[in-house]
């Protein structure tokens, strides 16, 4: 073999390295899921959701500090939920949502055999500056939890808790006061709130979407669901009581 055809046989090995590694990365990165409602698998903590119901989307940050930003997250039995986890850093995170007993046996594995490689509706591997999503209908109230299992990280505490909240019927009534379109809010003289723990009283909420503002008037007798999203206060369902 002469030198050129040597080269050649070289730069074409290269080539290939550069591009299956390429595909490893866009595989489970880069290219959403297709969502495929005949292969989706029930879990302990629910199943993959349907993209076109995820009606709240969650923006989770990962850092090289090893932590969720947040890192609590509360959601109603029945919700489908669109993660959108980015990547902070600059090593590799993920996002894995389970049971706390899956996640504790999967990072044990993981620091077995640290080169294991995976892709299931319940997980995002992000690159550094990438962002990644998971889509998940919680369809049993509970206590969760999310973790990125790259090796040690686990172990390091990036881990987050997923609680979802009994009936998804258990709404509480209120009374329109003002609608703020402009900056997502809205005024309600509002009963008790159970999950809340918050006695009746009037006060401004975010919506989780501002499309649910707008059918609504003042004056308008409602039934809605109020949760803690990323620190606000948050109404998550609502409609119009005749
Ligand atoms: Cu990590």
């Amino acid at each position: 073999m002469n030198t050129r055809s040597l080269m050649t046989l070289v730069a074409a090995a290269l080539a290939l390295h550069v591009a299956s590694a390429a595909a490893h990365g866009d595989e489970d990165h880069a290219t959403p899921r297709r969502y495929d409602a005949a292969k989706v698998e029930e879990t302990a903590f629910g199943h993959e959701g349907d993209p076109a119901k995820a009606r709240r989307v969650i923006p989770l940050g990962m850092s090289d500090a090893m932590r969720f930003t947040p890192a609590d997250i509360s959601v109603r039995r029945g919700e489908t939920v669109k993660f959108v986890v980015r990547n902070d850093g600059r090593l590799l995170h993920e996002m894995v949502l389970g049971t706390p007993a899956d996640l504790k046996a999967h990072a044990a594995l993981m620091q077995k055999f640290p080169e294991m490689e995976h892709a299931s509706p319940n997980m995002a591997h992000v690159k550094p500056g990438a962002s990644g999503e998971i889509v998940w209908q919680f369809t049993q109230a509970g206590e969760f939890q999310f973790a990125c299992l790259q090796p040690g990280h686990f172990e390091a505490g990036m881990l987050g808790r997923v609680v979802v909240t009994g009936d998804p019927a258990a709404m509480t009534d209120g009374e329109v006061r003002r609608v703020d379109k402009g900056q997502g809010k809205l005024t309600l003289r509002h009963g008790p709130i159970a999950n809340l723990e918050m006695p009746g009283m009037t006060m401004v909420f975010r919506v989780a979407d501002p499309r649910m503002l707008d059918t609504l008037r003042e004056g308008d007798k409602v039934r809605f669901s109020a949760e803690r999203v990323n620190g606000s206060i948050t109404v998550t369902a609502i409609e119009a009581v005749k």
